[in-house]
């Protein structure tokens, strides 16, 4: 706080710089002593003003009033948030700004309300500001490291360092150039790369244009660094958005481009091209006529088209995040829940909301898969040939009929392509590819399980709508008899010739009760919910529930056992009472006799984020009152059905969050004035492997807000890590040097979005070396929050000799002394995390490593040293 002695002495001042208004000085003065008293009132609206007043007037002040100002900020800022005044809060950061325009701790906070409200580029931009005044700052890193994969996502690290795509495009090209196709233009040019290629060919004009303003930025710099300033000339626009003569002085006889996504027409290759060919491109080459032009006054494209190709696969990871496999999970019957499936769902009703693939790189795919058919061409698409672009979303739905070739469940159909960049040279993203592409996944949302065998045949509709390609798995064709799998699907796609209604009952007796579990489409129409892929993987993970299941029955008999004793002979320590200790029935008939019967309840409170059963699961033991802070109507919905249907009232099952503010851990309140909670669980882990923001912080709150013997689940997390030599995460976090990106200087600019945590990764298919036995990292005590250290030396062993690329982690929660459940278990829904070590370490057999792990808040770094030093004692450490 700023100290009234430091004030200026007038009548000195006066004196010294005549200039000096006296009247403004007393106006400075009293502005800040009243600023100072609405501080001390809590009055932060209104100390902001004064301050602002000060400040504005007496410039020299700043660095006395900066610490009391930024406090002030905060608050009124957290006020304004409160009620929704957003437009305010913003414009009172700026007004800081002006003030203080290198002043970290306001850009950063900034940043933080810019991106709680969705303005993800102009958050990091604020972040990425006070990193660069102050780089050792954590919270600016922190939030940073947060945003940098939403600016610059991580495949553009594994695009650039794949060395062979990138000379492939270089050739087609260099070649195209030197044939006379003079005048480029890259859409979507990322960092440049193309663009830069098709200049360094000899081409006379180069245009590029990218829609992400980081990207374009970035793109900006590594065309200077690389000498190309003036001879590309970059647009930050989408393609859609430029027209001749106003962006370009005039149409281009060669478009370059890589707009495609793993189901290739993700990224809108399809529509920026039918624009391209109207708008930016001189007219095609027409190729049978013996008049040609020559190239520079026509226009191309590349890649020149694609061949799409599918297959149908077996896969249990795939299943168990797309539907519900379990008929029971923690003693809670899921019959009632209607259908739940995934947001990835591409049947003919599906709405806008649902996508219609998602991606997985197959050849990493926990678990495996199995191809259940031969690849199959779905699509072939001409990119010079604009008729046909703009034929796409109008061509016929195409029926495919494809034999099984292998037994298995029908899980998914896989799509990949072969993109031709020109006509000797294609690049191919398919699972069997030594490739960094992932492949597009059409899960089969069908309730029942789908068993296919050889001599079946699938039935698959592909269309393309909204130029996206579609694809359903229409039925299968077994002994003649055709059984449709979607129940969703509309009659109207049944093509002439077909049985839309098939009799099970007319095939013979063994088919029939095979098939009878794929008959779905007669059954009513029951109630649909989408949850997302990893509440789906969450609710089939029986572990999990019955972890929590025998967590809960501890728990909750101990202390409805020592509730019961209480009232009959005075308080008990519930920790040791068990349910097997059985109090006299006299004593607690005439306690009950004597008492309201809510003075018996066990309050339960859920704070997990998404999906849970957890608060049925305790409403079922008796005397509970469970809260869940699911959200969404249709969620409650189906907690609601489920209680219904197994037992529990609807007095025991209530909704927290219905108007509470998620981001305020005051969240956690008591359940009433007079009550505390008997159990609260956090949800301590986010699926992508790292520890939730805050958790820390909602554990202290948590265990103040317990009543004697209550309890935060979980009690305990251990973090493990393991050393390994990984190239992959490497080529995934950072671009290796110049060699990958064509001699081209891309990775300092690029490397600056560099994140050294990796997240959602599948460390059981990780391709690594393993260089030690996984090691304890860190505890974290939730009932003891505050005990818990921030930072860690930990020795391990190194078990092979090799380079220590990054120490992938995963964490043992233990709901209570006896109970836990891993991360990492194979039927997990959390995903793995790994820090990619700075600079990477070479160990030999038995060198000791000395890892220093910190917890900074929420996220995690590390680093490591050869420690052989101390060998005994890490030995002795490393037993404990
Ligand atoms: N991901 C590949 C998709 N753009 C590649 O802003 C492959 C994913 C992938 N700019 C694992 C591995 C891989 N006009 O910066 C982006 C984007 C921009 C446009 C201007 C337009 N019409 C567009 C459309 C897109 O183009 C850049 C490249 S999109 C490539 C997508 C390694 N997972």
């Amino acid at each position: 706080m700023p100290n009234a002695s430091t004030r200026p002495k007038r009548g000195r001042r006066t004196r010294r710089q005549p200039r000096e208004d006296p009247a403004r000085n007393e106006l400075v003065s009293r502005s800040l002593e009243s600023a100072q008293q609405c501080l001390f009132n809590q009055d932060y609206g209104t100390a902001f003003v004064h301050y602002l007043l000060v400040l504005n007037l007496a410039p020299m002040l700043k660095d006395f009033a900066r610490e009391s100002f930024r406090f002030t900020l905060f608050k009124w800022a957290d006020e304004l948030d409160s009620v929704g005044r957003v437009q305010d809060l913003f414009n009172c950061f700026e007004q800081a700004l002006e003030l203080f325009p290198a002043d970290e701790v306001i850009l950063n906070s900034m940043g933080e309300h810019l991106f709680r409200m969705g303005f993800r580029d102009e958050a990091a931009g604020h972040f990425h500001k006070a990193l660069k005044l102050k780089p050792d700052y954590p919270e600016a890193r922190e939030n940073f490291y947060r945003v940098a994969n939403w600016l610059v996502e991580r495949w553009h690290f594994l695009m650039l360092n794949d060395r062979g795509r990138n000379q492939k495009y270089q050739q087609a090209i260099q070649k195209a150039v030197e044939r006379g196709c003079n005048t480029v233009l890259d859409i979507g040019t990322g960092t440049g790369i193309l663009g830069m290629c098709a200049k360094k060919a000899g081409a006379a004009e180069v245009f590029a244009c990218e829609l992400s303003k980081t990207m374009y930025e970035l793109a900006c710099e590594v065309v200077t660094a690389n000498g190309m300033k003036g001879g590309i000339n970059i647009l930050h626009k989408k393609s859609m958005d430029m027209e001749v003569p106003k962006d370009i002085p005039h149409r281009v006889s060669l478009v370059v481009t890589e707009t495609v996504d793993a189901g290739l027409f993700g990224e809108g290759i399809i529509e920026s091209l039918i624009h391209a060919w109207h708008h930016l491109l001189l007219p095609p080459q027409i190729s049978d006529d013996m008049m040609s032009l020559e190239p520079s006054k026509t226009g191309r494209v590349i890649p020149a088209g694609a061949t799409v190709f599918g297959m149908a696969v077996e896969s249990v990871e795939i299943r168990r995040h797309h539907r519900l496999c379990v008929s029971e999970v923690g003693g809670l019957s899921l019959g009632a829940a209607g259908q739940l499936h995934s947001p990835v769902s591409c049947t003919a009703d599906a709405d806008d909301s649902l996508e219609p693939y998602t991606t997985e790189r197959l050849s990493r795919i926990p678990g495996g898969y199995t191809a259940l058919t031969e690849p199959f061409r779905a699509l072939d698409i001409d990119f010079n040939n604009v008729t046909e672009l703009e034929g796409l979303s109008s061509r016929e739905t195409q029926r495919l009929h494809l034999p099984v070739t292998q037994e298995g469940n029908l899980d998914a159909l896989a799509v990949w392509f072969q993109l031709h960049l020109d006509q000797e040279s294609s690049l191919s993203t398919g699972p069997q590819e030594d490739t960094c592409w992932e492949q597009a996944i059409y899960p089969i949302q069908n309730p029942n399980s789908v068993a296919l065998r050889p001599g079946d045949q699938l039935v698959v509709d592909v269309s393309c709508r909204d130029s996206f390609l579609r694809l359903c798995s229409i039925s299968v064709v077994r002994d003649g008899h055709e059984i449709r799998l979607d129940p969703h699907l509309s009659v109207d796609t049944q093509q002439p010739g077909t049985n839309p209604n098939p009799t099970p009952t007319a095939a013979p007796a063994p088919l029939c009760s095979a098939l009878a579990g794929l008959q779905t489409h007669q059954s009513p129409p029951r109630e649909t919910c989408v949850l997302e892929c990893s509440e789906i993987a969450l609710l089939n993970n029986r572990h999990y529930h019955q972890s929590f299941n025998q967590a809960l029955d501890t728990l909750l008999t101990g202390l409805a056992l020592a509730k019961e004793n209480s009232s009959a002979v005075g308080p008990v320590n519930p920790t040791t009472a068990t349910s097997t200790t059985t109090p006299s029935p006299s004593s607690t008939a005439a306690a009950a006799a004597a008492k309201d019967p809510n003075d018996d309840l066990l309050y339960f409170l859920d704070v997990s984020e998404g999906f849970s059963l957890l608060p049925l699961m305790a409403a079922r033991h008796g005397h509970v009152k469970a809260y869940s802070s699911v959200e969404k109507s249709q969620h409650q919905d189906v907690l609601r059905r489920l209680a219904g249907a197994n037992g529990v009232h609807e007095r025991r099952l209530e909704f927290w969050l219905n108007q509470a503010n998620e981001e305020d851990p005051a969240v956690l309140k008591r359940p009433s004035r007079e009550k505390l909670w008997s159990a609260i669980v956090l949800d301590c882990v986010e699926t992508c492997g790292l520890i939730r923001q805050r958790l820390m912080e909602k554990a202290s709150l948590a265990s103040c807000l317990l009543e004697e013997g209550g309890r935060v689940f979980p009690e305990r997390i251990v973090l493990y890590g393991m050393l390994v030599e990984s190239d992959t995460l490497l080529l995934e976090s950072a671009v290796q040097g110049q060699e990958p990106t064509l001699g081209f200087n891309i990775a300092p600019f690029i490397n600056q979005f560099t994140v050294p945590v990796h997240v959602f990764l599948d460390f059981s298919t990780l391709d690594c070396r393993h260089l030690s036995e996984s090691v304890e990292l860190f505890v974290l005590d939730l009932m003891k929050a505050s005990a818990n250290y921030t930072n860690r030396e930990v020795k391990v062993r190194a078990t092979s000799s090799g380079r220590v690329t990054a120490v992938p982690f995963w964490y043992e929660i233990h709901l209570d002394p006896e109970v836990s459940v891993s991360t990492l278990s194979q039927d997990s829904h959390w995903k793995q995390a790994a820090v990619v070590l700075q600079p990477s370490l070479e160990v030999r057999t038995g060198d000791w490593v000395c890892l220093a792990v910190q917890l900074h808040k929420s996220s995690i770094s590390m680093s490591a040293r050869i420690d052989n030093e101390d060998a005994s004692a890490g030995a002795a450490f490393h037993l404990l």
